[in-house]
């Protein structure tokens, strides 16, 4: 059955408002998803290498990310793609073992250091910020031998790899942002929990991997802010994803239950980042499962007192992406068996058949993202926040991606909303993704790009969409 309620209305396509001066726009990619050069010049093998090339029907198109975009070679071009754009930033991630071959500190590849060395200086000179991911994904592959983000030496690892990251860039980049979207790599594919480290989701990793991504995130901030800081006056932060969950009705166990969704999917992160610990209702639920389920302790890892004051407040933003909402539902407790993470966020959701589609998963909603970032606001206290992805998938990658300007309009739309109504306090949008690209398991199929790629040509030629006009004019007014 399927309950449809109205709610917020969906964003006019027209404002009345304008984009502060202060407010920042850019585009967003990833270093697997467009380098290539995947053992060019030093590289070292990386998770997402080894996955795709021992098990080539993992990627529904067969495909990898050998070559991509091949912006290993072609990042002069991306830089003029983005001047033509009019960007004041391009948000990007580091490859670990473009860097640090095996993943240890103890070998640098200097070729690896000089590419995002050029790049970061091509930006500059063209006046355009660079915004640095130190982790999306692209774990080193040496890692999986000894458990990757299962063993708490990931945390000292990962330090690691920071310091030398800030050493290297942080006299030119002052925007860091450590993990993308922890709840990914821990909660959400089984391709990563599973095929990536050879376990699987079980109630137990999930909490693990996310407790010791949250240590080596409080680790690199506070490395940042003991040792570079006063003298390279940057930023550091994180970026969560954020699907926005609204109470299905307005009946108390429908509000309780997207509150708890809300908790178990942002709060799991966000609250330690902020405040030191896990959400409350997730540490008293999960508590109650376990010992429902025969646990002598509780499935999610106890933060100790000194860890919970190192955690608390590393953030001097936080990044949010948005891509998706649901309707949620209180749903009856599934019966004691096997302990899962899904399990313990309980509920039940569903889709609004109102709400348009995109043209892969997720449909447009675009209330969702105002009440993501008035949530982040009042529940964190008026944070910073830089939206560091939004984007539209198509399957077509046609160039006249009238739709693909209708969500960004929308969604544009709702920040400004988020902006001058709720005075949110955010001050960047950023869109993904700048051009065509690897979508992990979805390959090549699907399509999120402002610029066309001819994945058949060598020379992987870009190709302007329409889409770049408008954002490009966006830029350039403040309007959306
Ligand atoms: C992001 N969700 O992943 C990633 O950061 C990008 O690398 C990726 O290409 C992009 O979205 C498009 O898929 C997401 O469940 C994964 O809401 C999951 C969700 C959202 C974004």
């Amino acid at each position: 059955m399927v309950i449809i309620i109205k709610h917020l209305p969906h964003s006019p396509t027209k404002s009345k408002w304008s984009f502060p001066d202060d407010f920042k726009f850019g585009v967003a990619t990833a270093a697997y998803q467009i380098e290539g050069g995947w053992n060019a010049d030093g590289k070292g093998v990386n998770v997402w290498d080894h996955l795709t090339h021992t098990n080539p029907n993992f990627t529904i198109d067969n495909s990898n990310g050998d070559i991509a975009c091949d912006s290993y070679h072609k990042w002069q071009e991306d830089v003029q793609m983005l001047k033509n754009l009019g960007v004041d930033f391009y948000r990007f991630s580091l490859s670990w073992t473009r860097i640090l071959p095996q993943g240890f500190s103890s070998e640098i590849n200097t070729a690896g250091v000089q590419y995002y060395s050029n790049l970061i200086d091509e930006l500059i000179a063209n006046g355009i910020e660079p915004c640095v991911t130190l982790f999306h994904w692209d774990s080193p592959q040496m890692f999986s031998s000894f458990g990757g983000y299962y063993n708490p030496i990931f945390v000292d690892l990962f330090a690691n790899y920071a310091r030398i990251a800030f050493k290297l860039f942080g006299d030119r980049v002052k925007t860091w942002i450590t993990f993308n979207e922890p709840k990914v790599v821990c909660q959400d594919y089984n391709e990563f929990v599973g095929l990536i480290n050879e376990v699987y989701p079980n109630g137990v990793i999930e909490y693990l991997c996310t407790h010791n991504l949250l240590k080596a995130h409080a680790e690199a901030y506070h490395i940042y802010n003991n040792e570079f800081r006063a003298k390279q006056n940057g930023k550091i932060g994180i970026t969560l994803n954020f699907e926005w969950s609204e109470p299905a009705s307005t009946k108390p166990e429908d509000l309780e239950a997207a509150e708890q969704r809300r908790q178990f999917e942002f709060g799991l992160f966000a609250n330690p980042v902020v405040y030191g610990n896990y959400p409350k209702i997730v540490i008293e639920r999960v508590a109650h499962k376990s010992k429902q389920e025969g646990f002598p302790d509780s499935r999610l890892p106890k933060f100790t007192q000194a860890e919970q004051l190192k955690i608390k407040g590393t953030y001097d933003f936080i990044g949010l992406n948005h891509y998706n909402s649901w309707l949620v539902k209180a749903s009856p407790e599934q019966p004691i068996g096997e302990p899962s993470y899904v399990k313990d966020v309980g509920t039940e959701r569903f889709v609004d058949l109102s709400w348009e589609d995109t043209e892969w998963n997720g449909k447009i909603a675009p209330f969702g993202l105002r009440n993501s970032l008035q949530w982040i606001k009042t529940r964190y206290k008026n944070p910073l926040i830089l939206i560091t992805e939004n984007g539209y998938p198509d399957k077509t990658g046609t160039l006249k991606d009238d739709r693909r300007i209708s969500f960004l309009q929308k969604y544009l739309n709702a920040t400004l909303q988020a902006i001058h109504q709720d005075q949110v306090n955010v001050k960047a949008y950023t869109v993904w993704t700048l051009m065509d690209n690897f979508e992990w398991a979805q390959g090549f199929t699907i399509k999120f790009g402002l610029y066309h790629v001819d994945f058949t040509n060598d020379e992987r030629t870009r190709t302007a969409k329409k889409s770049v006009e408008y954002y490009g004019s966006v830029i350039k007014d403040r309007v959306v």
